[in-house]
């Protein structure tokens, strides 16, 4: 599963890209400080089923640490966005094809108003200004690649623009329902754009991360303005903050869960100040807003799951004796033989039923698992 992150320049996708991977990637407060995308593996927290069966894991693929476990995904920070970017200004648009490749976008805004249309420093800009131009450029981007889809009479409408389209991970019978529900006949400018806004509602699930909420007096109100202007699930959020958290950690200054921290070194007075600013922010927010940031795009928009595959259904252990080894993000729909193929195209090709090992029942072949399910696949 992929993620794309897009916005505004200087708006803090890298330092949330950061935040997620802990690659070591460019954040400067200057505009177009990202030029080639950084890619990463994210990683999205889960409880872990351990404490549910009595055991203690022994992960393979998501790390556990305090009962919850960090769940990889593919991660992709892109250049900024800037006005005119889909007629060439800024650093033009070809980047969006590398973020229109993710399944869903996070989108980020500067919530505090204080980062202007150049992604230069300015105080009381209001940020739905950015959320109007990034839809605009989204919008005149898909326009122009459904637009060079050339067809002659009778043929498929919905074969050459899914073509045109398959970068995004849009598949034929997405565009052919699009098509079909918009009763689109041909292609010109107005069914183009009818498609593309279409793509960008429903195909596309974006969240709005409403960042450098630390920076910000008037938040209530920003916030109000903005869900009552869009339609989009805006979140607030503290990139900085969540990076500083996960760098510590990582350095076994404190331990962090996604909601509180605690000490496991004596700080010196700086590292004080920083901790005793992000508790604040965390105790005003309840958190970073990192986790429901994720936690609205994966599971609610995207309506994605969290399985973890067993072999031995008794003992919970994979092949070389490891405890709930691993974690996968599946689509909603999917069901056990397709998350034997996830393992393994041989173990789907063998695939004999699946059971839950929480109920130790059969599980049905056609039915979708459930969001923390724990199965074993029968071979
Ligand atoms: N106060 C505050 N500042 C932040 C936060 N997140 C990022 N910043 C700052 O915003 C500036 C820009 O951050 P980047 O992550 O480089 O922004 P970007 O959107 O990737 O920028 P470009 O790649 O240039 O488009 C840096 O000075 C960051 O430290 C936050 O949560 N709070
Ligand atoms: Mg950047």
């Amino acid at each position: 599963m992929k993620i794309g992150v897009i916005g505004r320049t200087n708006v803090g996708k890298s330092t949330l890209f950061k935040a997620l991977t802990l690659e070591d990637v460019q954040i400067e407060d200057r505009p177009f400080t990202t030029i080639d995308p950084n890619k990463g593996i994210g990683y999205l927290r889960v409880k872990c089923p351990e404490s549910d069966f009595g055991v203690k894991c022994n992960p393979h693929n998501a790390p556990c640490s305090d009962g919850i476990r960090s769940v990889p995904f593919d991660l992709i920070d892109v250049a900024g966005l800037i006005e005119g970017a889909s007629s060439g200004k800024g650093l033009g648009n070809k980047f969006l094809s590398d973020a229109m490749e993710a399944e869903a976008l996070i989108e980020v805004i500067d919530v505090s108003g204080k980062t202007n249309s150049s992604g230069l420093q300015t105080s009381g800009y209001y940020p739905g200004e950015d959320v109007r131009m990034v839809e605009s450029e989204l919008l005149a981007w898909l326009d122009s690649i459904i637009l060079k889809s050339k067809f002659r009479l009778g043929e498929d409408i919905a074969l050459i623009v899914s073509k045109n389209l398959s970068g995004l991970g849009l598949t034929y019978e997405k565009v052919k329902e699009i098509i079909t529900r918009l009763k689109i006949t041909q292609i010109n400018p107005e069914t183009a754009h009818r498609i593309s806004t279409e793509i960008i509602r429903k195909a596309k699930p974006i969240v709005v991360a409403c960042n450098k909420m630390d920076s910000v007096e008037n938040l209530k109100e920003t916030m109000d303005r903005l869900k009552g202007e869009f339609s989009y699930e805006f979140i607030p959020c503290s990139a900085a903050a969540e990076l500083t958290l996960k760098e510590a950690a990582k350095h076994g200054f404190i331990s962090y869960n996604g909601k509180e921290f605690k000490t496991l070194v004596e700080p010196n007075e700086q590292q004080k100040n920083a901790l005793s600013i992000i508790k604040k922010i965390i105790d005003k927010h309840g958190g970073t807003g990192v986790d429901e940031l994720l936690n609205k795009l994966v599971f609610d928009a995207m309506g994605y799951k969290v399985v973890f595959p067993v072999e031995d259904e008794k003992k919970l252990t994979d092949g070389h004796g490891r405890i709930l080894p691993d974690a996968y993000l599946v689509p909603g729909d999917y069901t056990p033989k397709d998350v034997a193929g996830l393992i393994h195209s041989e173990i789907a090709d063998k695939y004999k039923g699946a059971i839950d090992c929480r109920t130790n029942m059969k599980m049905r072949n056609d039915a979708p698992v459930s969001n923390g399910q724990v199965i074993k696949i029968i071979v």
